[in-house]
């Protein structure tokens, strides 16, 4: 996969781009990132970037022209026309759907803007899709813009060494991760459940499945709302609710 990268911080992407997953998929010649930096582009002696925003108010907007012929360069580069993602805090929230669809694609060129805000004709031109890693706001898009290369690097066939580590992770099936237990048997004064230790594959599956739906129901339970449980689910999830009502009665609630 083809990734373009428009930001006046490329910089900011060494740790990125040098250890890690992503690192490892550059490495191997199954993700190549491409940097294009707007200063590169800059008409001024002072290879400006941004201005005062027209109808005044504090700080600087990055101005249309920079950014435009940033990606006009990157898509030269790109194998076909790859689509064009602004990092924005108004943008849709990016999830592992999201992340899946991405890893599917060719190319992709993620625009990273800074100062106060990007000349909106630039986005009207130029931008394709618009995308949030959550509800709030950080200096530039490139945390972001790494966050969410990360995790599209990762569901690219043969980035992770084990494939297995995909299937089994959290989110895919829309409820949270189970809890993860390694040596030694006893550590930190707590043991090891003890299901963990019987060897009997039916009952660890069925404990790992009712603890990712208790994590779900008590932390998020919103992502269980609006969906078919299977009977196994109803099943277990019914477990959760009668070990609560006893904890509860065992406490005194
Ligand atoms: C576009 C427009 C993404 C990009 C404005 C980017 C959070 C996210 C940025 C800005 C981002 C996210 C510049 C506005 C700094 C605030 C860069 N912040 N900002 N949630 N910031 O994905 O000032």
């Amino acid at each position: 996969m083809w990734i373009g990268v428009i930001s006046v911080l490329p910089e900011l992407f060494a740790g990125l781009t040098t250890s890690g997953v992503v690192a490892r998929g550059i490495a191997e010649g199954r993700l190549h990132l491409e940097f294009v930096n707007p200063r590169d582009f800059a008409r001024d002696k002072y290879q400006s970037v941004d201005d005062r925003p027209f109808g005044g108010g504090a700080g600087m907007v990055m101005q249309a022209e920079p950014l435009a012929a940033a990606v006009s360069a990157a898509q030269r580069q790109a194998p076909g026309r790859a689509p064009v993602v602004l990092l924005s805090p108004q943008g849709r929230v990016f999830d592992q759907t999201t992340a899946q669809a991405g890893a599917g694609l060719d190319s992709l060129i993620f625009v990273c803007g800074r100062y106060e805000g990007v000349d909106e004709r630039f986005i009207q031109r130029y931008v394709d899709e618009q995308w949030s890693i959550g509800d709030f706001v950080v200096s530039g898009g490139e945390l972001p813009a790494m966050t969410v290369i990360d995790a599209i690097a990762r569901q690219i066939p043969g980035v992770l060494g084990n494939s297995r580590s995909i299937i089994d992770e959290s989110h895919l099936d829309g409820t949270l991760e189970y809890p993860q237990y390694t040596r030694p048997e006893n550590t930190v004064d707590l043991p090891v459940p003890a299901v963990l230790l019987s060897g009997d594959h039916g009952r660890i599956q069925r404990y790992r499945r009712r603890e990712a739906l208790r994590r779900t129901f008590e932390r998020r339970p919103e992502m269980l709302t609006c969906r078919v449980f299977s009977a196994e689910d109803r099943k277990l999830l019914v477990d959760c609710f009668e070990n609560e009502a006893s904890n509860a009665k065992k406490q005194n609630y």
